[in-house]
């Protein structure tokens, strides 16, 4: 006799389960997760999900019971029998009417509540323009900047906890959308459209974040991180950041960061074509501002954490790490080879690392 094996059925009913348990397990404990918030605007959705879940288990089991039932009531017992045949019933049929409609206009009045609720902008919100690149996120600051300029940052959206947040979303290309999910509900960031978002961060937190909408090559690998910081420290977040940074400290991976900043600075190694760095000439506007770089939570859109090391490895190997990023079409394998030598690579890292904000970083959630 051969080896008993399971029916494909059955190994495809375990399948779903095991699938199914792992998808659920997943929504309660990745760090972006919507069912655990630290913001009003996701807890109003979140409080707008459970009554909806218990409605939809209600019918599910509604429909599902009376389906078992009549499946196995009337079931054919025996050959040439046939149950006593009904046309119609009108008490049923009003009443498969009426619940639905009740549900959907329960469901109505909860959802209008909340959005209600959700586009409230008040006029003393902290306004930051976020604008989606591929593959980054810009975010400027424009009550915070000197002489009419923006304080402008990337990857990392600094607020103060407690305030109200006014998100002025854009999009410089194609469209993005801009979604943290312990905060905020996704919104679309569109070309040629402004949208707005408001939301309050409640606890001070390192809250992943990530466009939510396909937007080409690099689309996985478009995130960034809010930072919520309590007001005061938020405060000095802002005050050290209006100030030009400086070079400080003495450079680590062996590198020379006063060496690194003219190699910045010069023009034939292209990093000033597209980057700004407050206070230099470097005045490019098509890559994210490197202004105190040092202080990034993540490298390349929040794809890696910041380290020397890892920022060695981009300036390196960025067409390997990130796939399709636009500065890998000028910095090719080639075009680094015979432009960067890897002591070019770490004085470069330690410029772009001596470069730092002083803030007590919260917890990441
Ligand atoms: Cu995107």
């Amino acid at each position: 006799m051969g080896t008993r094996h399971r029916p494909p059925v059955r190994r495809l009913l375990y399948a779903v389960l095991a699938f199914g348990a792992l998808a659920l397990a997943g929504c309660s404990t990745l760090p972006a997760s919507t069912l655990d918030t630290y913001g009003d605007h996701a807890r109003r959705i979140h409080e707008l999900l459970v009554p909806i879940a218990w409605m939809a288990l209600a019918v599910f089991l509604v429909v599902e019971g009376a389906l078992i039932y009549t499946v196995l009531r009337y079931r054919r017992r025996a050959a040439g029998t046939m149950p006593r045949q009904v046309h119609g019933n009108t008490n049923v049929e009003i009443m498969w009417t009426i619940a639905p409609a009740l549900i959907v206009v329960v469901v109505s009045v909860l959802t209008f509540r909340t959005q209600a609720a959700n586009s409230q902008m008040p006029a003393d919100a902290l306004k930051i323009h976020a604008i989606g690149h591929q593959w980054w996120f810009e975010f400027r600051y424009p009550e915070q900047g000197i002489d009419g300029a923006d304080l402008v940052t990337a990857s990392d959206m600094y607020i103060p906890v407690g305030r109200p947040v006014t998100v002025q979303l854009e999009a410089a290309d194609v469209m993005h959308n801009f979604w943290v999910p312990k905060l905020a509900g996704k919104t679309y960031m569109i070309p040629g459209k402004t949208n707005y978002l408001t939301f309050t961060a409640e606890q001070p937190g390192i809250y992943r974040a990530v466009c939510a909408e396909f937007c080409g090559e690099a689309h996985a690998l478009m995130r960034f991180r809010v930072i919520a910081l309590e007001p005061a420290e938020y405060d000095s977040w802002v005050a050290q950041h209006r100030v030009a940074p400086v070079i400080g400290g003495g450079g680590v991976l062996g590198g020379d960061p006063n060496r690194g900043k003219e190699l910045f600075l010069n023009a034939r190694k292209l990093c000033i074509t597209c980057h700004v760095i407050e206070g230099t000439g470097a005045k490019g506007i098509i890559g994210p501002n490197l202004s105190y770089y040092g202080s990034r939570q993540t490298i390349a859109a929040g794809i890696m954490p910041y380290s020397p090391e890892n920022l060695e490895r981009w300036l390196k190997h960025g067409y390997e790490i990130k796939p399709g990023n636009l500065m890998s079409r000028v910095l090719t394998r080639d075009w680094i080879a015979a432009n960067l030598t890897d002591q070019d690579i770490k004085d470069l890292v330690a410029y772009l690392d001596s470069m730092k904000v002083n803030v007590a970083l919260p917890p990441a959630r």
